[in-house]
């Protein structure tokens, strides 16, 4: 008889319902629609689907999150927890061969496909090539910034770290406590510096560079969901890399490897790994626009001429290359009046008196690199909106979206909805990045308007001075306003100036979605808004009690558990400067097995674990209203009320030196603080409690008590 069973041991995370989704099956390469048909339960936990095909792919999935990587099979067969296949059905596990969680046990968490509001969760903030290599083998340079050692070798790939890598430390940053993911965007790159992923190429395809045989962007989402771990994919909409995008436009420029600076020959200028030509080093024909859509001439080139030497004439001018010191704007830039309208905008490049102008600032071309996409175009949603539709399928749990500021709100909500309405409960939050409290035309001494500033996109309303206007887009930002605050009250050592920022939390649709942080890969708490955190380790800990007990989801950048590269700026500043200067360093080495434990030992590290265990235990502080805010300095306090889910906490923050508390007018009852384990039993309605210097008290009515083991900053 024709046709197979595909047997699979549903993981105890998983709902209780499971779908196999399939493709390639049998001789007319039938498919299934997502989520794919249910699967047939059978006894211990086994479920079963008989296909009537010979072979076929799949993967199977509880429509909830959850899913194997995927599958390719013709015969019978069981697949285990472990997804491994086995001819016949294996015989029961004993608990003890499972392999054993790090050293103290990680926070229960509820399976994924149960955890549907975002704000139960804290995110890790990593840069892929920047964290951990896994695969030496898809290491890669970028044109630009190679860092050479003393014998001229170039090192420090900036394509370095990989899906492989950040496989092998998901439970470094589970231990961590976190229990989501944000990774910056994983599509293909093209660009002289293009190892963050904001220069997308093809929106359709993951950059070869993150990938290894066996650790596919598939496997990833695969792994981290079966620890629990979330994923949140950055993705950009507002531009593409000064390529044009594989397969729907091109952008005109002459082929790189014919590039020849003033007074040399091709070949003789010292590229590093890119010796005679500025193309893609790893491939024989040594560039790397391989646009089906390009002219005619320029597919011609790209297949031929490796070396750039046989004469080609430029179609623009006439003049014959290559030809030293012949107009670098020709390979390097971009002319803004020859593009394609229907796919990009046509104002030419933002100069300075637009960037705070929404107009020119949402249509005009941030940067040579990052050329404006004609976002209200439907040719150009369907493209966009349909790629990432296929990760979300993959997947993907959450999306960041980036330059959020330089697409039109109502415009970029059309994206954010469709994306919602294809997956349902998906959280999505953007980056609108602003330096100050960004209340634009509600005042803060802001020289922008609303309409360039987080909260207008948190809303629906088109009153640019009245919030209330429109109810909630549904739509959070990253907290740049509480950030900003950060240079002149943790960084200087005090808590002062904070309770003037939470005074305008009314003007977001909803405050408590807001995603909060010290510091990212662009910006930091100082002057210059550009160092990593340079205070001392104690403003540090102190500000993270503060954003791990305030409304938002907090959110940590790679490295900040151990003040990696502290003081050193965000992103790459002089002509000369190269990645091991800056704060996108490469992590790994605090990562590698002789490390880890000294690693995982950091004061802050500590902190940060026990904060994550703390939030995790107490619903109040993840989803409460704030209230009865109080702050003065080297002390602040205030209450999480979280009525819905019965779940009520007061806190104070001591920063410096010890603090006493008193929060009048909350709720009677028996309190526990989740930090010491002091109880106190409140009857009139006031509370006083001692918390010790940049610790915090975190007391919970009908609490649990003390949660997690003393540190030198909780304690
Ligand atoms: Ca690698
Ligand atoms: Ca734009």
């Amino acid at each position: 008889m024709a046709g197979f069973s595909v047997h699979f041991k549903k993981p105890v995370a998983w709902a209780d319902s499971l779908y196999i989704h399939y493709w390639q099956a049998g001789p007319k390469s039938t498919s299934s629609v997502w989520p794919g048909v249910p699967m047939k339960p059978e006894a211990e936990g086994w479920f079963v689907y008989r296909f009537n095909e010979s072979s076929a792919r799949f993967v199977i999935n509880d429509g909830q999150g959850n899913q194997t990587g995927d599958q390719s099979r013709g015969t019978d067969g069981w697949l285990d927890e472990d997804c491994q296949w086995h001819g016949v059905q294996p015989t029961l596990k004993k608990a003890a061969t499972k392999a054993s969680p790090p050293a103290a046990k990680p926070t229960e968490l509820a399976p994924i496909g149960k955890r549907n509001d975002f704000r139960e969760e804290t995110i890790y903030f990593l840069i892929t090539t920047r964290f951990y290599d896994g695969d030496p083998s898809n290491n890669f340079f970028c044109r630009d910034r190679i860092q050479f050692n003393a014998q001229g070798v170039a090192i420090d790939p900036h394509w370095r770290g990989d899906f492989k890598g950040l496989i092998q430390r998901l439970d470094y940053i589970r231990d961590l406590g976190f229990t989501a993911i944000w990774i910056t965007p994983p599509v293909e790159n093209r660009s002289g510096l293009d190892y963050h992923g904001y220069h997308a190429y093809d929106w359709t395809k993951i950059d070869p560079r993150l990938e290894s045989p066996d650790a596919s962007y598939q496997d990833l989402i695969a792994a981290a969901h079966a620890k629990g771990i979330k994923i949140i994919q950055d993705v950009v909409v507002n531009h593409s890399c000064q390529y044009g995008i594989r397969g729907k436009v091109h952008i005109d420029h002459l082929p790189i490897k014919y590039y020849v600076p003033h007074g040399s020959e091709q070949g003789r200028v010292n590229h590093g790994p890119y010796q005679g030509h500025l193309g893609n080093y790893a491939w024989a024909n040594r560039d790397d626009i391989d646009n089906p859509v390009a002219p005619e001439w320029y597919r011609e080139r790209h297949a031929s001429d490796p070396s750039g030497i046989v004469p080609l004439v430029d179609p623009k001018t006439g003049e014959t290359l290559p030809k030293p010191g012949y107009n670098p704007g020709r390979f390097f830039g971009v002319d803004a009046n020859q593009l394609d309208p229907n796919w990009f905008h046509q104002e030419g490049f933002i100069c300075g008196g637009d960037w705070e102008s929404a107009h020119p600032l949402q249509v005009k071309h941030l940067a040579g690199d990052c050329i404006d996409l004609a976002t209200e175009r439907q040719n150009v949603k369907d493209y966009l909106i349909g790629s990432i539709n296929r990760y979300l399928d993959m997947g993907v749990d959450a999306l960041r979206i980036d330059t959020v500021k330089h697409v039109e709100r109502d415009n970029l909500l059309e994206y954010v909805n469709a994306w919602k309405a294809h997956k349902p409960g998906l959280f999505v939050f953007g980056e609108n990045l602003v330096k100050g409290y960004g209340w634009g035309d509600m005042g803060g001494g802001d020289n922008g308007p609303s309409p360039i500033r987080p909260w207008w996109y948190t809303r629906l309303g088109h009153d640019p001075q009245n919030p209330n206007s429109g109810g909630d887009s549904g739509f959070p930002q990253l907290d740049f306003g509480l950030f900003s605050t950060f240079r002149d009250t943790v960084s200087k050592g005090t808590y002062g100036g904070t309770a003037q920022v939470f005074s305008m939390d009314w003007i977001y649709g909803d405050v408590t979605q807001l995603v909060t942080f010290l510091q990212n890969h662009d910006v930091g708490p100082d002057n210059d808004f550009k160092f990593r955190f340079k205070g001392e380790q104690w403003m540090a800990a102190a500000a993270y009690n503060l954003i791990w007990t305030v409304r938002g989801i907090p959110c940590l950048y790679y490295g900040e558990e151990i003040e990696f590269m502290k003081g050193a700026p965000q992103d790459v500043e002089g002509e000369k400067d190269t990645l091991h200067q800056t704060g996108r360093a490469y992590f790994g080495e605090h990562l590698s097995d002789d490390h880890l434990a000294q690693t995982q030992s950091h004061p802050l590290y500590r902190h940060i674990r026990r904060l994550n265990q703390i939030r995790q235990a107490i619903p109040a502080l993840q989803k409460g209203r704030m209230d009865r805010i109080s702050e003065w300095g080297s002390g602040m306090s205030f209450v999480r009320d979280f009525a819905l889910g019965g779940s009520y906490a007061v806190v104070g923050l001591a920063m410096g030196g010890d603090q006493p508390i008193t929060v009048n007018g909350v709720s009677n009852g028996v309190y526990r603080d989740a930090v010491t384990g002091h109880e106190v039993s409140v009857g009139h309605g006031a509370i006083s409690f001692h918390v010790k210097g940049n610790s915090a008290g975190i007391y919970v009515l009908d609490g649990p008590g003390k949660i997690g083991e003393d540190g030198v900053y909780l304690r």
